[in-house]
């Protein structure tokens, strides 16, 4: 609390609730005037009393009543007495009550300390809020400097950030470089690998080559067993009876069928001519010599380009055997048989005959043919003005014609033309036609007895 002196200096300067101003000037000249004036008129009062009072005595008169402040008078004091009217002595009426100041400065000083208190409160509110605003910057100047420290280390966090992926770039292309590099030494490796493999394939392959040559004789054999070449490899793969069998010439590998002889002298024949009945017609042109014609089991011509392909490998002998109509039988034997002997093409050079080296019981008619191509009814390749073929009804390797004609008509036995039947002329002469001619041929297996 304040007092007035102090709230008058308080306020002196700045203060926004004045005292009102009558109210100032009553208390400094009025309060003291009346009081001094009441406690005068209080005081002559009592004197002039207590002298009636002391008069009274001496005169020994009645004494006054005196009766103060009587509340029907409404007069200060009364003095009455006995036989006279009482003097009532009244106080000022002018005198302002100051009582209603007091209560009014009361009231004043209560809403100055109201006011002060307010006054005060919202300083104290004004300064709290600026401690709240000194609080909330510190608070704020608190958060700024954290945010800064968080902003330097964010900063320094980017940095050591920018250094990390740095050093995460630096390692990509380490490995990079290091995956590059055991990309490359795989790649070697594969390389290596590879060229391994290679080299396996090529041992394996050797290794495969070399089995087959080790397997050769068997295959060899096995493959002669299952493709005989001629008659002479069927009877070593064990084919020893009389018949007919498939065979496949080196030159003719699509093969073809042929009649083996397996009984005569060692047997391994390979029949290419035979007569025996007359049931077939030899008298034929050059196509069909060429290429066979007749029964395999029975008349028949092998045909000049299988004799070729047969014959080409070299070293066959020719074997004939005859027989006539009284069951008379001889051979002839040539150690040496060739069909177009060196020929590019046999057909052109007209698949001249090579024979030699006779030996056997029907005498050599075959010599003088050596080395003639061979003559057809519609192909004349021999040396005579004729067609020996057409003149003496047959086919042959004819020469100025011929010793020997195995391709005639089959006359059975004598006959009275010349020379146009099946004749074997060192034999049986140019007049007798024989029953049975078979030549055949196989590899020569004495080649100089
Ligand atoms: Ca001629």
């Amino acid at each position: 609390k304040f007092s007035i002196t102090e709230l008058r200096h308080h306020c002196r300067g700045d203060c926004h609730h004045p005292l009102p101003q009558p109210l100032s000037t009553a208390l400094h000249q009025q309060v003291p005037v009346c009081l001094f004036l009441s406690v005068c008129l209080f005081l002559s009062v009592c004197l002039s009393v207590s002298v009636c009072l002391s008069v009274c005595l001496f005169l020994s008169v009645s004494p006054p009543i005196i009766s103060t402040n009587p509340k029907e008078s409404g007069a200060l004091v009364t003095v009455s007495r006995g036989d006279g009217e009482p003097i009532s002595i009244f106080l000022d009426p002018n005198c302002p009550d100051y009582s209603d100041n007091f209560l009014r400065w009361e009231e004043v000083q209560s809403s100055l300390l109201r006011a002060l208190t307010n006054q005060n409160a919202d300083d104290w509110q004004e300064r709290g809020l600026v401690r709240k605003l000194e609080e909330e910057l510190k608070v704020l100047s608190g958060h700024t400097h954290s945010l800064r420290l968080e902003a330097d280390s964010l900063k320094r966090g980017q940095g050591s950030l920018g250094q990390r992926l740095d050093s995460l770039q630096s390692e990509q292309s380490q490995m990079i470089q290091l995956l590059s590099d055991r990309q490359a030494g795989v790649m070697k490796l594969l390389g290596g690998i590879g060229d391994s493999l290679l080299g396996l394939q090529r041992e394996a392959e050797s290794l495969k080559r070399l089995k087959t040559e080790l397997q050769k004789p068997t295959n060899m054999w096995q493959a002669r067993a299952l493709r005989p070449r001629d008659c002479s490899e069927v009877l070593a793969a064990g084919g020893s009876q009389d018949g007919v069998y498939s065979v496949f010439p080196t030159h003719d590998p699509a093969g073809f069928m042929v009649s083996c002889d397996m009984t005569t002298e060692g047997g391994g024949w390979t029949v290419i001519q035979r007569r025996e009945d007359g049931s077939v017609n030899f008298f034929r042109d050059w196509s069909a010599y060429r290429d066979g014609f007749g029964k395999i089991t029975g008349e028949h011509w092998l045909g000049l380009q299988r004799m070729y392909s047969l014959s080409r490998s070299g070293g066959y002998e020719l074997r004939i055997d005859l027989a006539d109509f009284d069951n008379a039988t001889a051979f002839a034997r040539y150690g040496v048989f060739a069909v177009g002997g060196d020929s590019v093409n046999a057909e052109e050079d007209g698949y001249p005959l090579t024979v030699d080296q006779y030996s056997g019981t029907a005498g050599d008619s075959l010599l003088k043919h050596s080395g003639m191509r061979f003559t057809t009814r519609d192909r004349d390749q021999d040396q005579s003005e004729n067609n020996c073929a057409a003149y003496y009804q047959g086919a042959w390797w004819y020469r100025n014609c011929h010793t020997s004609n195995l391709n005639g008509q089959y006359l059975r036995g004598g006959h009275a033309s010349y020379a146009d039947g099946v004749e074997w002329s060192s034999w049986t002469g140019w007049q007798y036609s024989l029953r049975f001619t078979e030549m055949k041929i196989r590899p020569r297996r004495d080649p100089d007895p």
